[in-house]
């Protein structure tokens, strides 16, 4: 089910492609100090569309010291908060003026299809720029009554500001590349800091072209510096860097473990949010077809390739049949093709290395003894992609139940009743992201949401996100919330101030 197509991409987005594209620093667009590009590649055919300048740690210094030049003394620590407000909803105003451009600039890039791009990554970022412009006039402080027990008989005024941390290091990943970009900038810049971030060196061209926008908003110089290049250079440099004082990262355990080793030397304030293998799961009293769509979406949509996708699918016994073989009738209805035709359900996984992680992963269940109910290979050829696929035969101890796949990849397992058993199954994962319970008695599912021990619970719905909600990880799915007001406190430090009056 894969259309072969060749896509045709738009003339603005050829030519704004034709020179290698340069960095953002200090409100310019400069190339790397080291002179050097490196290639980005279209994952439906594996050729080159790009070449990008590659920041390392030369360049990473730059924008810090412009970040930091801004932070302290630029127009921005002067700007009224209401002012920074409007600048941070003009954003949203040219990312949907934009929407089209920016959806087919993700898609070629990342592999997405442009209309899901477009619906999804593209409305998503300008309402969280939206969204965040309003607090912008609502960071309040508290006036606090105190006791002051060591010095009785005076009297004060106590109160607390809240205060922009500084400079801030924000690193991303290729998933969702403009969204992921609005999440850490929009925050950030609501709350006055100065950002020097680091995009994915697989998907760096639509937060250059975001860049751009930000600018036409009248981000002052300084404010925003993005540096696309490699983890190991560009992104070890940005989250040692001691003129950071804080870093928020998005990406895998692993490297999110590597990113707290190289904050602590000085100690910043450090926010995570990182891998997820999400427990999806319906009981027997759920609307089969409700959930069948469910349970498709929740794994499929952007290839599985979502921190918080439905990987692992729970189903009461008397529907297990019925809702493993429905979701594999769906599977094989999505048409596989290069995001920029219009046709495309599905697109090819971000890269090679994706690629044969996956398929890698697929190979490992087979040897122990899952079974593929559809897909259960990567496709080969020039694009990288791998059909929808559902696995089971299952036990607790495989690979493909344990780890984050992050492809189109659902373990869907069988139980007997909704007790204890099944509670603990669902958490017996090192992650707490993100769950799903399908049920049609509402009371059941939240008694079963409460005790399920991950950040997001979605009841009789999937991948419901909004930019006034909450998002992040128990355990080691990461460390603070994105999103809602909840993210301020990432980018915040309260001030206590007291005074003598009496
Ligand atoms: O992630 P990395 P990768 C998971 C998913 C996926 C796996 C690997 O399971 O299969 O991670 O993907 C930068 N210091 N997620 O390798 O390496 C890197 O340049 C500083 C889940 O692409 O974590 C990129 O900008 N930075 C996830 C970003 O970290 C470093 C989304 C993410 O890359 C660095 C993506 C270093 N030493 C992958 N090494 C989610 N939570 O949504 C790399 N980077």
């Amino acid at each position: 089910n894969v259309s072969a197509a060749a896509a045709v991409i738009p003339d603005e987005i050829r030519n704004w492609l034709s020179g290698p594209r340069p960095m953002l620093i200090d409100g310019k667009w400069v190339k790397s100090v080291s002179g050097k590009t490196f290639d980005v590649f279209d994952p439906a055919t594996g050729e080159k569309i790009a070449s990008v300048a590659e920041g390392d740690a030369a360049d990473v210094d730059l924008a810090v010291a412009a970040a930091r030049r801004a932070f302290e003394s630029g127009p921005w620590s002067r700007m009224t908060p209401s002012e920074r407000g409007r600048i941070i909803h003009r954003i949203g105003d040219l990312i949907l003026d934009h929407a089209d451009e920016l959806a087919a600039i993700e898609s070629l890039d990342n592999g997405k299809p442009k209309a899901v791009a477009k619906a999804a990554d593209v409305t998503l970022s300008a309402d969280m720029f939206h969204y965040m412009s309003g607090w912008a006039t609502k960071l309040e402080g508290k006036h606090i009554p105190i006791s002051a027990l060591t010095a009785p008989g005076m009297e004060f005024v106590s109160m607390t500001r809240l205060e922009p941390i500084g400079v801030v290091g924000q690193i991303i990943p290729w998933n969702f590349p403009l969204l992921m970009a609005a999440w850490k900038l929009a925050p950030a810049l609501t709350t006055g800091c100065a950002v020097v971030l680091k995009i994915a060196e697989e998907t760096p061209l639509s937060a250059l072209r975001l860049g751009e926008l930000l600018i036409e908003a009248g981000v002052p110089d300084g404010v925003v510096n993005i540096v696309p290049g490699f983890g190991e250079t560009a992104g070890a440099a940005l989250a040692g860097h001691p003129g950071v004082d804080k870093v928020a990262f998005t990406g895998s355990t692993e490297v999110g473990r590597l990113i707290v080793q190289a904050a602590s030397r000085d100690l910043k304030k450090v926010s995570l949010e990182l891998g997820g293998k999400s427990p999806n799961i319906v009981l027997g009293d759920a609307d089969p077809e409700m959930a069948i769509a469910g349970a498709t979406a929740a794994i499929f949509f952007n290839h599985g390739q979502c921190c918080n996708a439905g990987s692992r699918l729970f189903v009461q016994r008397n529907l297990f049949d019925k809702v493993v073989e429905g979701i594999a009738a769906q599977a094989e209805k999505i048409k596989l093709g290069h995001g920029l035709n219009a046709e495309t359900e599905m697109g090819p996984l971000v890269s090679r290395v994706q690629y044969d992680r996956v398929t890698g992963l697929l190979a490992s269940g087979r040897q122990e003894g899952a079974r593929a109910v559809c897909g259960g290979e990567g496709l080969g050829g020039a694009g990288y992609f791998v059909p929808p696929t559902v696995l089971v035969d299952t036990n607790p101890g495989m690979r493909v139940v344990r780890e984050e796949i992050f492809g189109p990849v659902l373990v869907a397992t069988p139980f007997d009743e909704p007790d204890d058993a099944l509670i603990a199954e669902a958490n017996n994962t090192i992650y707490g992201l993100a769950a799903g319970v399908w049920s049609g008695n509402t009371g059941r599912a939240h008694q079963i949401a409460n005790r399920l021990r991950a950040g997001t619970v979605w009841i009789n719905c999937y991948h419901v996100f909004d930019a006034a909600l909450p998002f992040g990880g128990y355990k080691q799915s990461g460390w603070g919330r994105e999103m809602g007001q909840a993210v301020l406190s990432n980018y915040l430090e309260a001030k206590a101030i007291t005074t003598r009056i009496g």
